[in-house]
C-alpha cells in the first residue's frame, strides 16, 4: 500500500514552495537593500509594456498601476507555483527544477537592471534554492506509521504533510514579513536624511525674471506679481478648494516606472555633468544648496493625461538654473539634447536650445512648495522644465546630464511609442460642479483650470449643449509657465430640469485655441474639450 501524493497535497505543496522561494527572496532582498525579485520581474514587465497596455494600465488602476502590476504577478506566480507542485508529484525532480528555473528568471531580471548593484541575483537565487529544498521535502515519501511489527510503508500521510507544510507557510510568512519591514527600515533611513529645510532663495542679478517675447500688449514683462501662497480666483477669494493653484505635495501627482525608491545618500549623492561640454562637473548636494538659487512657479503635466485628467499639478519650485550650470560646464560643439539619467537608470531628452534659452528657466529643483523635495518627487534633486512633458525632461532622483547628438542615446520612453519631442498641449479642464451636484434653476458657477506652460493662457470659454461660448473670468497671470484657474457664471434661470453638457477649450498667449479634435495620450498628447453634465433639478 504505497500511497502517493494527492493532487490537492501536490498543489499546496506547490504553494508552500512558492511562497518559501518569494518569502525567502524578499528577507535577502531587504537585507541586502536590493530589489525583491518581484520588483526586478515588475520592472521588466514595466520595460516591455506597450504604449496602449501602459495608457490601459493607467486609465484602469491610475496611481495604483503598481499595486495592479504586483497583484499580477503573484497571481501569475501562484498559478505556476500550483502547476509546479502538480508535476512533482509525478517527479519531484521536475518541480524542483522548475522552481529553479524561476529563480534564474528572477535573477536574470534583477541583473538586467540599468541601476543593478553586485549582489542583485542572490534574492532570487537563495529563495529559489529555498522554495526547491521545500518542495523535496514536502513532497517526500515518508515512512507511514501502522500498527503491527510489519515494515512501514512508504506514501503520504496527511496528518504530517499537513503540519511540515504549515510550518513551512509560516517561515515564508515571517521570511517575507521580515523582508517588507526591512525595506521599510530602507526607506525611512532616506526619509530622514532629508533636510528639514533649504537655505533661503538668494536675490541673484544676472538670472532674468520670467518675460514672455511676443507676448501680448498689456502683459509687461518683469512685472508678474509673485507666486500667492494660497489659492487664486479672479475674485480674489477662495473659490474652490478642489483644484488650488498650488498643489500641496501630498496631492501632487506622481507618475514614475520606480516600484522601489532608489537607494540615496544625500552625503555621497553627486550631481554628474558631462558629455559634450568643455569642462565635466561633479556635483555634491552641499554644493548644489550653496549655489544661486531661484523659485519658479511651474505646472508639471503627464503625457498620459487623458482630457480632464488628474495628471497635472502645479508647484513653486526652488533650485538652480540649468542654464548656469551648463554655461559653467561649457556646451561643447555638437551638443543637442540634454540628457539625463536618474539613480534608478531612467532616462529623458530635451533639447539643448531649451536648456540654454534665457527665457526659459529651467531648473535642478531641490525644494518644492518650500520644502526639499519629497522622495516621491525626486530627493535629492530633478529636472523641471516649463513647458514640456514630464517624460521628456523632469527626471526625478537626477543622477546625470549628459549633452550628446539625439542620434546617441534615446530616453527611456521614446523608443517605446512616445514621441521624441513633446510640447505640452494646450488644455483645460472643468472641476467645479462635481458631476453629482444638483442645481435650481438659477446661476450656476462652472470653474476650472487652463494651461499652456511656457506660452501662457490668454482666454478661456465655456458653452451649454454647444451654445453660444461664454468667455470665462481668468485668476491672476502669475507666471505663463502654470495653469490658471478660471470661472463661469452660468445663468440657468428659467431652464427646464435635465441634464446639461458643459464644454470649455482655452486659447493661448501665441494665439491658438485648443483643437477639438479627439486624440489619445499616446504618441504626444490628448487632445479634444473637456466636458462635464450639469443637472439642473
Ligand atoms: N526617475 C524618473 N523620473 C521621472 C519619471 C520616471 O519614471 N523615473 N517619470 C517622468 C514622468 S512620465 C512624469 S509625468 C514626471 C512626474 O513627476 P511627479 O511624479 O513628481 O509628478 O516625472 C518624470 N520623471
Ligand atoms: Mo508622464
Amino acid at each position: 500500500m504505497n500511497r502517493p501524493l494527492p493532487r490537492r497535497a501536490a498543489a499546496a505543496a506547490g504553494l508552500v514552495a512558492g511562497a518559501v522561494a518569494v518569502g525567502v527572496g524578499l528577507a535577502v532582498a531587504g537585507a541586502q537593500e536590493t530589489p525583491s525579485p518581484i520588483d526586478a520581474v515588475g520592472a521588466v514587465v514595466i520595460d516591455h509594456v506597450p504604449p496602449w497596455l501602459k495608457e490601459l494600465a493607467i486609465r484602469w488602476f491610475g496611481t495604483h498601476d503598481k499595486l495592479a502590476l504586483r497583484i499580477g504577478i503573484y497571481t501569475v506566480l501562484a498559478g505556476v507555483a500550483v502547476a509546479i507542485g502538480l508535476a512533482a508529484r509525478r517527479h519531484r525532480a521536475l518541480g524542483v527544477a522548475g522552481i529553479g528555473a524561476f529563480g534564474v528568471i528572477g535573477a536574470a531580471a534583477a541583473v538586467s537592471r540599468p541601476a543593478a548593484t553586485g549582489g542583485a541575483a542572490w534574492p532570487s537565487l537563495v529563495g529559489a534554492i529555498a522554495g526547491g529544498g521545500g518542495l523535496w521535502w514536502l513532497t517526500r515519501p515518508r515512512p507511514i506509521e501502522v500498527p503491527g511489527p510489519s515494515q512501514a510503508p512508504l506514501g503520504w500521510d496527511r496528518r504530517r504533510f499537513l503540519a511540515s507544510s504549515a510550518g513551512l507557510a509560516a517561515g515564508a510568512v515571517a521570511a517575507g514579513a521580515a523582508g517588507i519591514s526591512l525595506e521599510r527600515g530602507r526607506v525611512a533611513r532616506i526619509r530622514q536624511s532629508i533636510p528639514d529645510s533649504l537655505p533661503p532663495v538668494s536675490p541673484t542679478p544676472g538670472t532674468a525674471p520670467v518675460t514672455v517675447p511676443g507676448s501680448p500688449a498689456g502683459s509687461t514683462p518683469g512685472t508678474r506679481p509673485a507666486p500667492p501662497s494660497g489659492p487664486v480666483t479672479p475674485d480674489g477669494a477662495q473659490l474652490f478648494d478642489q483644484t488650488p493653484f498650488l498643489t500641496p505635495n501630498d496631492r501632487f501627482y506622481r507618475i514614475d516606472t520606480a516600484l522601489s525608491f532608489p537607494s540615496v545618500d544625500p552625503a555621497r549623492w553627486t550631481l554628474r555633468i558631462d558629455g559634450r561640454v568643455r569642462r565635466p562637473l561633479t556635483i555634491t548636494y552641499d554644493q548644489l544648496l550653496a549655489r544661486p538659487m531661484v523659485e519658479r512657479t511651474v505646472t508639471l503635466t503627464c503625457v498620459s493625461n487623458e482630457v480632464g485628467g488628474p495628471y497635472i499639478s502645479n508647484a513653486v519650485w526652488q533650485g538652480v538654473l540649468l542654464r548656469d550650470l551648463l554655461a559653467e560646464a561649457g556646451v561643447a560643439d555638437g551638443a543637442e539634447q540634454v540628457f539625463s539619467t536618474s539613480l534608478d537608470g531612467w532616462t529623458c531628452g530635451f533639447p539643448v536650445s531649451v536648456a540654454t534659452d534665457p527665457q526659459r528657466d529651467c531648473l535642478i529643483a531641490v525644494g518644492m512648495n518650500g520644502k526639499p523635495l519629497p522622495l516621491e518627487h525626486g530627493f535629492p534633486a530633478r529636472l523641471v522644465v516649463p513647458g514640456l512633458y514630464g517624460y521628456v525632461s523632469a527626471t526625478k532622483w537626477l543622477s546625470r546630464i549628459e549633452l550628446n547628438r539625439w542620434t546617441d542615446a534615446e530616453g527611456y520612453w521614446v523608443p517605446r511609442g512616445w514621441a521624441r519631442e513633446a510640447p505640452i498641449k494646450t488644455q483645460s479642464r472643468i472641476d467645479v460642479p462635481r458631476d453629482t451636484e444638483s442645481f435650481p434653476a438659477g446661476p450656476v458657477r462652472i470653474a476650472g483650470v487652463a494651461w499652456a506652460q511656457h506660452t501662457g493662457v490668454a482666454k478661456v470659454e465655456v458653452r451649454i449643449d454647444g451654445g453660444e461660448w461664454m468667455e470665462a473670468r481668468l485668476a491672476t497671470d502669475v507666471t505663463d509657465d502654470a495653469w490658471r484657474q478660471w470661472v463661469v457664471d452660468w445663468d440657468a434661470t428659467g431652464k427646464p430640469p435635465g441634464r446639461y453638457v458643459a464644454e470649455v477649450r482655452a486659447t493661448d498667449k501665441a494665439g491658438s485655441t485648443q483643437t477639438e479634435e479627439r486624440a489619445e495620450p499616446a504618441p504626444d498628447g490628448a487632445t479634444g474639450y473637456h466636458s462635464r453634465g450639469i443637472t439642473i433639478r
